[in-house]
């Protein structure tokens, strides 16, 4: 399906948005209090999107085969361009023909959302490359420009406010249709607070939302490593009343939900230690002890072993709360609800340098990986 990659919402063909984006159009030009809005500003305080000609098209009730009569400026005579009638953002032929698998990264302040992210993007990169297919940032689509400079440095500032980061990649033509991938990233302070300024609507409509849950805000987790990993800012976020917060942005919609345990590595270092929160980390046949293979593949059967086991875990850390509501939210029906675990650093630093053991990342693409197998372009195994 075809999607708005700013705010998610579906390419509808019952209402139809087209503008003039002639720069000589002698249209009186306007602000556009939606686009403006949507980029996180506030109209008339500078810095606002303008638009000029423009029309909306309704299907008309009960017509089935229908296209919009609008077709060029009234002013100018160009022909119309589509935007999203949601947002005012454009929508060009690339994404009109392409299917669109829309994630949302959610969760605290400082949970691992934007490290998750950019290290998330090079095993994806390998994949859809190994797979003949070619990962392209669309830079005109995106909000936010990634260097390998980026990618390497873990001393990340806070995503900033109001405007969540947008990643849109094209992945090439996988099973005979072209596909895109968007991603967008918010501040975990944005979801703090339920009447935060900004529109973060685009919840409803992702396929996919990512909240992490930060092991290491969990009093008996950081009691019990006290002594072997590096000092760490604690945050106090109250995961709970973010999930809720959450719910209410996902309004009537109904994506997957990925709860990942993240920072996994924090837990990993609970082997070592003799505490009663460590007891499930000296079984090495867990499913999530294990690493996983690379290739163009989600494994259902050990997806599902991990995450009845990332479950209990939860449960144990305190998080029972957080299991019950994503399971059954009160307002919101999940298309489905797995928990997973990851570790996007492979290993705890004092978030200035990398780890200087310099363990791999893990499992950081496997929520990406299972939203892919159920668009066909990952291969789902073991079913
Ligand atoms: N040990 C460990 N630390 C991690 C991991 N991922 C992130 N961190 C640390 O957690 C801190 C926050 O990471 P971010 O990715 O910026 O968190 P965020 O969720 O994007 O935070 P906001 O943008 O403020 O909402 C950084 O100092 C990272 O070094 C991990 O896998 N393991
Ligand atoms: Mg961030
Ligand atoms: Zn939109
Ligand atoms: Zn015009």
């Amino acid at each position: 399906m075809s999607k708005c990659v700013l705010c998610f919402y579906p390419v509808a063909s019952d209402a139809v948005m087209l503008y003039c984006d002639n720069p000589k159009c002698a249209h009186e030009r306007k602000v556009d209090a939606v686009a403006t809005e949507y980029l996180g500003k506030d109209p008339g305080a500078g810095g606002d999107v303008t638009i000029g000609y423009s029309v909306v098209e309704r299907r008309p009730p009960g017509v089935r085969e229908w296209q919009p009569t609008n077709r060029f400026c009234k002013k100018c005579g160009s022909g119309l361009l589509r935007m999203c009638v949601r947002c005012h953002t454009p929508l060009p032929e690339v994404v009109l023909n392409s299917d669109v698998t829309a994630v949302a990264f959610a969760g605290p302040r400082s949970s691992g959302k934007t490290v998750a992210m950019k290290v998330g993007l090079s095993p994806l990169y390998n994949m859809i490359v190994g797979m003949g297919g070619a990962l392209a940032l669309m830079p005109a689509l995106s909000t936010v420009k990634i260097t390998d400079q980026d990618l390497k440095s873990q001393a990340l500032p806070a995503t900033e406010r109001r405007v969540p980061w947008t990643l849109v990649f094209s992945l090439g033509q996988i099973a005979g249709r072209s596909r895109i991938l968007a991603i967008r990233d918010i501040a975990g302070e944005d979801l703090a607070a339920a009447d935060a300024p900004g529109k973060f609507d685009y919840f409803e409509y992702a396929d996919l939302i990512v909240f992490l849950f930060d092991p290491f805000e969990v009093p008996q987790v950081r009691h019990a490593l006290e002594d072997i990993l590096p000092a760490q800012e604690i945050i106090g976020a109250d995961t709970t009343q973010v999930f809720t917060n959450l719910l209410g942005l996902i309004g009537r919609g109904s994506p997957r939900l990925a709860i990942v345990v993240s920072k996994f590595d924090v837990l990993h270092e609970l082997s070592t230690v003799d505490a009663n929160v460590a007891a499930p980390f000296h079984n090495p046949g867990a499913g999530y002890m294990r690493s996983r293979p690379d290739g163009p593949t989600y494994d259902e059967v050990l997806g599902a072993l991990i995450s009845e086991e990332v479950r209990s875990l939860l449960a144990m850390l305190d998080a029972q709360g957080l299991v019950n509501l994503a399971e059954h939210p009160p307002t919101v029906t999940p298309a489905e609800t797995r928990f997973f675990a990851m570790s996007a650093l492979g290993a705890s630093t004092d978030g200035t340098e990398l780890s200087a053991r310099g363990k791999s990342p893990y499992r950081v693409v496997d929520p990406l990986f299972w939203i892919l197998a159920t668009r066909g372009i990952v291969r789902t195994i073991g079913k």
